[in-house]
């Protein structure tokens, strides 16, 4: 009777251990993992792990970005897609094309594409540098607008230059842009920055 008793309390021992192992408890952290570990916690602004925000770079609707715009022909200089995320200002996009080693009667042969046909405003939207010079600029064959100095001590975006208001029909269209000449007293060669052109 003893040893069955002893027997059966060994089973039981066994079956529990077997329960045990087969049934291990949840770690509390599973449940209730701290903050810090938790990938799915918001960040908190005063926690120092926290990465910095992706921003998306602010895109103007409707720009005709200036970096994306083909280009047909330039008389001299050159011409190159410049990062403008580092510089004090919120350009479309982030990004300019940029013209330099400009001289006085340089030209430079712009196109984009109108989507459909109507009556525009066409703005374009310019910089100001320290190495910058005066241009004017037209679309197709109009007459082009008053000459714009871009000279400025620091590297930021101009006031809108207004080059009309003009019926365009659906397909490619030039923006013609003019070396004039250096700021007075400013650098030659020179450039000049396109941020985008808007129809509105
Ligand atoms: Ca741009």
């Amino acid at each position: 009777m003893r040893a069955s008793a002893t027997a059966a309390g060994l089973v039981l021992a066994t079956v529990a251990v077997i329960l045990m192992v087969g049934c291990p408890a949840r770690p509390p952290s599973a449940e209730t993992p701290p903050a810090s570990e938790d990938e799915f916690a918001p960040a908190t602004p005063d926690d120092p792990d926290a990465e910095e925000p992706k921003i998306e770079p602010l895109a103007v609707a409707g720009a005709l970005e200036g970096e994306g715009l083909r280009v047909v022909a330039k008389t001299g200089g050159d011409t190159l897609a410049a990062d403008m995320a580092d510089w004090e200002g919120a350009w479309s996009r982030d990004q300019q094309l940029w013209w330099f080693d400009a001289e006085a009667g340089d030209t430079l042969t712009l196109s984009f594409d109108v989507p459909s046909g109507g009556r525009y405003e066409v703005v374009a939207k310019l910089s100001e540098a320290p190495d910058y010079g005066r241009f004017t600029l037209a679309i197709d064959d109009r007459e082009p607008s008053e000459a714009v100095d871009l000279h400025a001590e620091t590297v930021q975006l101009a006031e809108d230059v207004p080059l009309g208001r003009m019926w365009l029909e659906p397909g490619e269209h030039r923006l013609l842009i003019a070396a004039i000449g250096p700021h007075e007293g400013g650098p030659t060669p020179f450039g000049l920055g396109l941020d985008y052109v808007l129809l509105r």
